[in-house]
């Protein structure tokens, strides 16, 4: 199987609910027309002779509203689904449209607002650098470090990872199997302990190490926690005491099945901790994927990676145009 098609493959919640969404669009005044004229005469003499034409639809303002409704519903956000349809109709007001038509005209428009962010986690020469990953509970900071991890190390990388989520044995634990399975050290510091003191000793253990990338779990917590978002801003402090440029990379991993919930992360995680990138996970079993559209929009944080399933080669770079496709149903 392709990569496209593996993608498109995953992304089927998203872009089947667009694609019904279209279809159901585009039918909605067929329907109205052939009930005007009792003879789909057309249609009928079309399938005889085999080549039954496609359905289309006159762009109009009612058209236009369906289609800001049905981006609205796929979790773009209401600016950017209001935006993205005002694009697609321009210069196209009165013209029929497939469905295809519009597909492919909707996933040129998502494209050119991914293009800008899309872009791999820098890599600098200095050594440790320390890559720093937050975002609220169970939005698959664990697992995304262990398929980071594995990556860098298959590229010839020296990693460490520092288990920063204290709270619970089962964290490490599990970092724990991530780092068995990616072939990289996992330094770890005793449940209940201050999580900014196990990174500070990472950064030196590393340093002595030579290792070439540091990469730091720290524990979910909510963005309205404010005792836990100032445990954040110390992890953060205590490691630019060690180096006043590091964390080099501080990524926040999304859940995208959290919906429009993730702008409001993005906001206040950025805030206190300064996030350089983004990776969104879970991409496979949701139809919210149009939020990386508004995120994308809104915020134009670098989209570094996305998780498309629960194991270590289950997250990819992110392509806008493969990306774009998928998401829409279009044909690429
Ligand atoms: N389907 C799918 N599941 C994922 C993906 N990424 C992570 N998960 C699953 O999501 C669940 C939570 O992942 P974790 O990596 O433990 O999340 P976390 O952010 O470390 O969670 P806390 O440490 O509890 O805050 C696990 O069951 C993962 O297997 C993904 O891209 N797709
Ligand atoms: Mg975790």
């Amino acid at each position: 199987m392709s990569f496209f098609s593996k993608m498109k493959d995953r992304l089927t919640k998203s872009s089947s609910k667009i694609d019904e969404g279209l279809q159901a669009i585009v039918e909605e005044d067929v329907a109205v027309e052939v009930a005007e004229d009792a003879t789909p005469k057309a249609g009928i003499v079309g399938h005889l002779l085999g080549r039954e034409e496609k359905p289309r639809r006159v762009l109009d303002d009612a058209m236009l509203e369906s289609l800001e409704e049905l981006l609205i519903t796929s979790d773009m956000g209401v600016e950017t689904a209001l935006k993205v349809a005002a694009s697609m109709a321009e210069g196209r007001f009165g013209k029929k449209l497939t469905v295809d038509e519009i597909k492919e005209l909707l996933a040129n428009e998502v494209k050119a607002i991914l293009e800008p962010v899309a872009r791999p986690m820098p890599l600098y020469t200095k050594k440790p650098q320390v890559v720093l990953v937050v975002g609220v509970n169970g939005s698959g900071k664990t697992t995304t470090i262990g398929k980071l991890a594995s990556q860098f190390k298959a590229a010839g990388k020296s990693v460490v990872i520092a288990a920063g989520d204290t709270f619970r044995a089962a964290a490490v634990e599990q970092l724990q199997v991530w780092g068995d399975r990616a072939g990289v050290p996992v330094m770890t510091a005793p449940e209940g302990s201050d999580p900014a003191s196990l990174a500070y000793e990472a950064m030196v253990k590393a340093e002595q190490d030579g290792a070439d990338l540091l990469m730091i779990d720290t524990a979910g917590r909510l963005q309205n926690r404010s005792d836990l978002m100032e445990e954040l801003a110390k992890i953060v402090r205590v490691i630019r005491k060690k180096d006043p440029d590091a964390p080099h990379n501080t990524l926040l991993v999304l859940d995208a099945t959290t919906g429009q919930n993730a702008l409001s992360q993005v906001k206040v995680f950025t805030e206190i901790a300064d996030v350089s990138g983004l990776v969104m996970t879970k991409l496979d079993g949701t139809a919210k994927g149009g939020v990386l559209v508004a995120l994308a929009d809104t915020y134009g944080l670098p989209i570094h990676a996305i998780g498309v399933g629960e194991s270590i080669e289950d997250l990819q770079a992110f392509d806008p145009d493969e990306f774009a496709h998928a998401l829409t149903g279009a044909a690429l």
